[in-house]
């Protein structure tokens, strides 16, 4: 057994270090002495009598060094001999295998005593090293195992369709085999592929007696890096920010420059190169999320509609921006249709979704999972929750919630927004939340009022186009929070369709009161965990406050009854979280009951009252915030939280007046669009950088990015392989790439989605 050498991913580490360094933004806040702590100096402006000196030192800022890694020759990109009975890294993937992996006697030993459904129905695999183009390498390992059998290893991506890029099928037995396999990588560089040992079931296997699988001295050696690709990472993002969406005339408008030096800047008209306006930025700020200098501009001045450019000295030109009235209109319909795209069970239609059209998708029955009848059930219809396929009640409620008061809040009404059900008679907003609606009705058990949490696969499917997963459908246990949240969404459903369909109305209330009773007969049940053969996603929750309050409060507003009104009473007495997330949603339960009229008084003040406190916290977070956003936690579904927040302080609007709601909810929104550290607009196919490369199956399959889709964004925990290894030592705000590897910055959802519509309804 040989010494542990470095690895590739440890020189890419320490390259990526470098790199921070090198490009002045990390390591510059001790030396600015004029940097505040907190907050900025606000932003003088000059004259707008436009006095234009033409002493504009505009070249970019020298980039900094992108190299993510080089190549060694002679190293190993993976190195490990286990002789510290450490996995380094090795984990497992199962697809119906029962095994289980551990470090021994200075190798790594697979136990295994189910095979599982496919090859890779066991799998051992490790992550984070990384692959250039035209670089050759010599993989090399020992491989026994106790009983004769076949096995595969393999170097493949990490995601789209898993090809590999090296690969062998091996007969291995009790004497140890010795794997030594030269290649070149041909396809492109890679930062975050995988290695994988398949150990489960090949054709003709029916079953194999228990055995041990051993592996010892795994090494992919850079055989010659001659030709190897110098590898670059993330882009550098653009200096100077703006919404790349635009501004509406009467809009506070801010320009967020990531740079201590720049000290003036210029808003040029781009039909007719005229500077309309000269600003002075504030004072720099270092920005611990973005780990840089700031500096912001105002220019809410230039209110006249045109194209404009932000020319900053010395940093450089801004993506091109309008300001008008309805510039909004084009990605507003893209976001909504969204929904639409989303739709399970049934055709898209070409006229709508263009490229994204498809036929009628997991139509298939689901089988109740531990169910010894095999009992199954039609729950076709709802949407597509994210980039995978599954369909899960929790955050469906919240989708459906945030669309219900799109409508109610705002009277988004409109019946034309091109859905098959546009021109009614209902508003479009209110068809789409239906088609919702009637799937979660299906996911009501009929005997007890519980919910299914979830209808997926076993696992995920591969980056196929929905109707291509014809795999087995499984309905996971009822839980308390899908049952709570059902309860939630029905009873208010029960209010808002009334006046369209007393019938469906009814339908849903009844549906709620159902459910309602399985919760006060399963109270304390504890939250719902994945059962270990069901992989998809498993939207865990174990704080149940916040449903049980949410259910009973829409219950008293749909009903009045007595019942439900002291149920809330002591809900409301109860530590419960507060947000308008998928797992916290109290925020709902307080809002529609500080609005309500004519309800208790003493209910209504003290959800408003807690409302309230919750609302001027986040103003006040926003006020301090140097770049006027609500939140300096940056986890996955990052965005959702920014557009949470424009909501939480749009429905405070509702509730006060105060006109730094509104104005710091368009910031929320700005942000979204551009305003933020990475310079993306995080919705693809609008703005002049956006994602291309999402985590979203239809996408990946077509090789195209549908449009109107809010991606999760910066997210500081690196969830994922490919952003542990490109964004590692990012700051927080900046910690996003545009690759569909990167599941944990780069998916859809319909409830990042769904807080987009309602912050776009209210400030259009
Ligand atoms: O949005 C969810 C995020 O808040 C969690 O941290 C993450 C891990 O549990 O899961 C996210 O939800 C994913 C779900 O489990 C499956 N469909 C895609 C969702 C978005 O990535
Ligand atoms: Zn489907």
């Amino acid at each position: 057994m040989k010494k542990m050498k470095q690895t590739v991913a440890g020189i890419l580490v320490a390259a990526i270090m470098c790199t921070m360094a090198g490009c002045g933004k990390t390591a510059d806040k001790q030396d600015d002495s004029t940097e505040t702590a907190t907050g900025l100096d606000a932003a003088t402006t000059e004259s707008a009598g436009i006095v234009d000196d033409g002493d504009w030192v505009t070249t970019e800022a020298a980039l900094p060094d992108s190299k993510r890694f080089t190549i060694v020759d002679g190293s190993d990109a993976i190195g490990i001999d286990f002789d510290d009975n450490d996995l380094h890294g090795f984990t497992t993937f199962a697809e119906g295998g029962v095994f289980n992996i551990a470090a021994k006697d200075g190798a790594l030993q697979a136990d295994i005593t189910g095979l599982g459904t496919a090859e890779h129905g066991c799998q051992i695999y490790f992550d984070g090293f990384a692959m250039a183009n035209g670089c050759v390498y010599r993989m090399s390992f020992d491989i026994s195992s106790t009983v004769e059998r076949k096995v595969q290893w393999r170097i493949q991506l990490n995601g789209g369709d898993y090809h590999a890029y090296a690969s062998e099928y091996i007969e291995i037995g009790p004497e140890p085999t010795k794997v030594d396999y030269v290649f070149t990588m041909e396809d492109i560089s890679d930062p975050a592929p995988r290695f994988a040992i398949n150990a489960g079931k090949y054709e003709g296997y029916e079953s194999l007696p228990s055995h041990t699988i051993t592996v010892d001295n795994v090494s992919l050696f850079v055989e010659d890096g001659s030709n190897a690709e110098v590898i670059t990472g993330c882009p550098v993002p653009i200096q100077v920010k703006v919404n790349q969406i635009g501004y509406k005339p009467d809009d506070v408008k801010s320009v967020l420059a990531t740079s201590k030096d720049d000290e003036k800047f210029k808003v040029v008209d781009v039909n007719t190169n005229e500077t309309v306006y000269i600003g002075t930025y504030s004072t720099s700020a270092f920005d611990a999320s973005m780990g840089t200098s700031i500096r912001m501009g105002d220019f809410t001045e230039v209110t006249t509609p045109g194209t404009y450019q932000i020319i900053s000295s010395p940093s450089g030109a801004s993506y091109e921006f309008e300001i008008g009235d309805n510039l909004y209109d084009d990605i507003y319909k893209d976001v909504v249709l969204m929904f639409y795209n989303q739709r399970c069970g049934t055709e898209l239609d070409a006229s709508i979704s263009g490229d994204f059209a498809h036929p009628a998708c997991h139509t298939q029955e689901a089988t109740v999972y531990g169910d010894s009848s095999g009992k199954t059930y039609d729950v076709s219809g709802g949407w597509h929750d994210a980039g995978d396929y599954g369909r899960y009640v929790v955050p469906g409620a919240k989708a459906v919630m945030d669309l219900m008061l799109s409508y109610e809040d705002f009277g988004f009404d409109a019946d034309d927004i091109g859905i098959p059900e546009s021109g009614n008679g209902v508003p479009d907003i209110l068809d789409e939340a239906r088609y919702e609606l009637e799937w979660m009705l299906k996911m009501q058990e009929p005997s007890n009022g519980g919910v299914y949490h979830k209808v997926t696969g076993f696992t995920f499917p591969g980056m196929i186009m929905p109707e291509e997963e014809t795999d087995p459908m499984v309905l996971a246990p009822i839980s308390y929070t899908a049952t709570g949240d059902f309860a939630a969404v029905m009873a208010k459903a029960s209010v808002i369709y009334r006046d369209y369909d007393a019938v469906f109305a009814d339908a849903c209330l009844a549906a709620s009161e159902k459910a309602y009773e399985f919760m006060l007969a399963n109270e304390g049940m504890a939250g719902f965990k994945n059962p270990d053969e069901i992989l998809t996603g498993e939207y865990p929750d174990g704080g149940m406050t916040d449903e049980t309050l949410w259910a009973c409060a829409e219950l008293y507003l749909a009903t009045g009854e007595e019942s439900y009104l002291e149920a809330t009473q002591t809900a409301l007495d109860a530590k419960f979280n507060t947000g308008f997330g998928w797992a916290g949603i109290g925020g709902y339960a307080l809002y529609d009951l500080a609005k309500a009229t004519g309800i208790n008084s003493s209910v209504s003040q003290t959800a408003k009252t807690k409302f309230l406190d919750v609302a001027h916290k986040k103003l006040s977070s926003c006020k301090n915030s140097h770049v006027y956003i609500g939140t300096d936690i940056y986890a996955w579904g990052s965005n959702m939280t920014v557009a949470g927040d424009g909501m939480l302080l749009l429905m405070a609007s509702k509730l006060e007046e105060d006109p730094a709601y509104l104005e710091y909810a368009a910031k929320q929104r700005d942000y979204i669009f551009g305003f933020n550290g990475t310079g993306y607009c995080y919705v693809t196919g609008h703005g002049d950088l956006s994602p291309q490369d999402t985590h979203h199956r239809p996408s990946q399959a077509l090789g195209k990015t549908m449009p109107g889709m809010l991606v999760g964004g910066a997210n500081e925990n690196l969830e994922d392989p490919y952003a542990a290894a490109v964004l590692y030592g990012r700051p927080g705000a900046l910690a996003y790439v545009d690759n569909s590897q990167s599941f944990s910055c780069n998916e859809i959802t319909i409830y990042w989605n769904s807080p987009l519509v309602y912050l776009m309804t209210g400030l259009m």
